[in-house]
């Protein structure tokens, strides 16, 4: 009964307007399991690539292709395999694609049906996704501390200013509720900022204020700010969290910073970045040096490893053999996990058990091209990830993936909550 009936791909659009990969599954029992592919704009190189038709429609972004990838080869492939075997499931969709990036049968195309199967796998043993997930793979579930962007910037924002991810923390808080709280107020006290000096224009493309900022440093003076003006202390109950992204712009330990019209060396960059740490109350930095730069980032985490978390995104693309070796480097100490730079669930999985075999944490990450999918708020419950990066506090694709925690919060209990303790080992747990 729980064998895989049908498998069938449509062509949805994301919170961009492109087109992307909506997959179901139905088994012979009738069950459906549903997951729709994510896109990213900061592109690791390493990580699975999504198969776009390319041509003149759509801007080359259409996805037909890869729904046909869904519907022909993937679909008979997994006809009559057991739907509790995600292991296998995957193992069958590597076999069809081998190819390292994931290009034959397209990134997107193999995340979606990786994931719908999970879905399908959790309703067959009538369980939620996140109590599937901590079940299947033997993990004690809790609700994840979120990464929450006040501010856009980087390639989701036009480049209009260099740094990507402008974010807050709430580790002082004791519930998921209180953190949801907190956000709210301090985003917009940030947009009351904006709005008072004539530099409110909308948002950026995860939901983040636009960042009308004459340098990378206004927007963390004004982030700081508006922690303040919500009524915080900048340090305290609230801290703040970066997503450099420094591959978008920088290559080869040679960097430009665009909005100030500064070319750094890696170096230069660490100094700078260095100088931030110092100013202000930053617990968490992700891709500081670019993902071809490796001497940068373990002379990085040489000197600020013991204070931050130093996220590998770009750098480790959710791959287990390069955590290992990034563990080995000592090049960072902590993974971002998106299900879709792997290409399946396991892949995933393995990435995460590799960051926590090296004792570093992790962060279960959208991407800036999102849709209605709610996969990764279960995923890092259920994985006990520890930490969740979502994107903003605005636009439904963002806020439909902190409510599905709300309502995972009231199965699982607030005191769940991991709260502060993933940041154990930084500045603001050592002071707590
Ligand atoms: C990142 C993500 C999410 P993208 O760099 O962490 O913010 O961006 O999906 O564009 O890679
Ligand atoms: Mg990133």
């Amino acid at each position: 009964m729980s064998a895989i009936k049908s498998v069938t791909g449509r062509r949805v659009w994301d919170s961009r307007g492109n087109p992307t990969v909506e997959v179901d599954v139905v088994l012979e029992n009738g069950v459906l399991g549903r997951a729709i592919a994510p896109a990213g704009a900061s592109r690791g190189t390493r990580e699975a690539m999504d198969l776009r038709d390319g041509g003149p429609a759509l801007q080359g972004s259409g996805v037909g292709k890869a729904v046909s990838n869904v519907n022909g080869p993937i679909a008979a492939a997994l006809l009559g395999q057991d739907i509790r075997d995600q292991a296998e499931i995957d193992a069958t969709l590597l076999q069809l694609d081998p190819s390292k990036l994931k290009d034959k049968l397209g990134g997107n195309a193999m995340v979606a049906t990786s994931l719908a199967t999970l879905h399908a796998a959790a309703l067959n043993a009538q369980k939620p996704l996140w109590r599937h997930v901590a079940d299947h793979y033997a993990r004690a579930p809790s609700l994840p501390l979120p990464e929450i962007q006040i501010f856009g910037g980087g390639a989701h924002a036009g480049r209009r200013v260099d740094i990507q991810d402008f974010m807050i923390m709430v580790p002082g808080a004791s519930s998921f509720d209180e953190v949801m709280e907190v956000t709210n107020e301090v985003y917009f006290a940030a947009g009351d900022i904006m709005a008072q000096r004539g530099d409110l224009a909308g948002v950026a493309d995860e939901g983040g204020w636009w960042p009308l900022f004459r340098s990378n440093e206004e927007a963390l003076e004004t982030l700081v700010a508006a922690i303040e003006k919500a009524g915080e202390k900048p340090g305290d109950r609230v801290v703040i969290s970066l997503d450099v992204a420094a591959s978008e712009f920088g290559t080869d330990g040679s960097y430009t910073l665009a909005l100030e019209d500064r070319k750094l060396s890696s170096g230069d960059l660490i100094d700078l970045l260095g100088g931030w740490l110092d100013a202000y109350p930053i617990v968490s930095i992700e891709d500081p040096l670019g993902e071809d730069d490796t001497a940068g980032m373990i002379e990085f985490t040489r000197q600020f490893g013991d204070r931050v978390q130093i996220i590998g995104d770009d750098y480790v693309v959710t791959n287990a053999a390069l955590v290992q070796q990034a563990a080995q480097d000592n090049a960072c100490n902590c993974a971002l996990i998106k299900v879709n730079q792997a290409g399946t669930v396991t892949e995933a999985v393995e990435a995460f058990t590799a960051a926590q075999n090296a004792g570093w944490t992790a962060v279960v990450s959208a991407r800036s091209g999102e849709t209605e999918d709610v996969s990764i708020s279960h995923l890092s419950t259920g994985l006990g990830s520890g930490q969740l990066k979502v994107g903003s506090f605005q636009r439904s694709e963002r806020m439909v993936k902190w409510n599905e925690c709300l309502r995972i919060q009231d199965d699982l209990g607030a005191n769940a909550f991991v709260g502060g303790k993933p940041l154990a080992r930084t500045w603001w747990g050592k002071n707590r």
